[in-house]
């Protein structure tokens, strides 16, 4: 997605410090394979004027784990409503949704990763049988919805997940031993939220670099659906903007370390 692409825009590594705020890393659910199978119902919903993945009773998108040689089977149903309120590239948004398994080498044809024949309208549901080759390399990728004229407006309501394809410490060894934490970084539309105001007040930040001016957030980051998370001090590599992106991950208490052109 073309969003989540601009938020490489400089480098630098972040020391993120907790200071006592009561909003803490969520851990989004995890779905593993039983007998080489990683089975899951999603659902695709409406909540509070914005289109979610429901999973498991909540609406927060679980985390998909497999290995190489795995298949995934996600049966995928259609639960947005018949008639839209909300805003599409192409007008009125026809509530249609689907699958797409992005960075995943898997074939293009039904019932895998095939974004143009496969899609639901409300009511209907998808099966999914996706094969991840045993060759297949591993890593950290995502899943979303990709319905033509559509997709924009629903990954930007949330409707996204992460893949990891395990074997990472094959490669490198020393990630063995360390503990994972996976993060979901999100941009949010909440141009039409109804708690905007509310939302824009804690997560906004004043521009005082690269001569931009102080900007009314349109968008907002949350990191596993949550708005500054601060419960423990964490040590990452953050690809992006300071103040755009990572200043509103984690709040201004984080101290930092720039090692990249702060205004490339
Ligand atoms: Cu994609």
């Amino acid at each position: 997605m073309r969003r989540i692409l601009l938020l490489i825009a400089a480098q630098m590594f972040l020391l993120a410090l907790g200071n006592g705020q009561t909003v803490s890393l969520p851990q989004p659910p995890q779905v593993r394979a039983k007998n080489h199978v990683v089975s899951l119902t999603l659902r695709a919903v409406n909540e509070n004027g914005r289109d979610a993945f429901a999973f498991n009773g909540g609406t927060i998108a679980p985390v998909i784990r497999a290995s190489p040689g795995d298949v995934l089977k996600i049966t995928y149903i259609n639960d947005l409503p018949a008639k839209s309120s909300e805003t599409c590239a192409v007008n009125p948004c026809m509530n249609m949704t689907n699958l797409h398994f992005h960075g995943l080498t898997v074939s293009p044809n039904p019932p895998q990763d095939d974004v143009l024949g496969m899609l639901a309208m409300p009511g209907q549901v998808l099966h999914y049988t996706v094969e991840i080759p045993r060759n297949h390399p591993p890593g950290l990728f995502w899943y979303h919805t990709h319905p033509h004229g559509e997709s924009d407006r629903q990954v930007l309501d949330g409707m996204s997940g992460a893949i990891v394809i395990e074997g990472m410490e094959r490669y490198a060894p020393q990630v063995g031993r360390l503990r994972e934490r996976v993060m979901v970084v999100r941009g949010r539309d909440i141009e039409h939220d109804p708690k905007a105001a509310e939302l824009r007040r804690v997560a906004e930040i004043p521009s005082k670099g690269c001569g931009g001016e102080p900007e009314a957030a349109g968008e907002i980051f949350t990191v596993n659906g949550a708005l500054r998370p601060r419960d423990r001090t964490w040590r990452a590599a953050v690809l992006a903007n300071r103040e755009r992106i990572a200043g509103p991950l984690f709040g201004p208490s984080a101290r930092w370390t720039d090692i990249g052109n702060r205004c490339a």
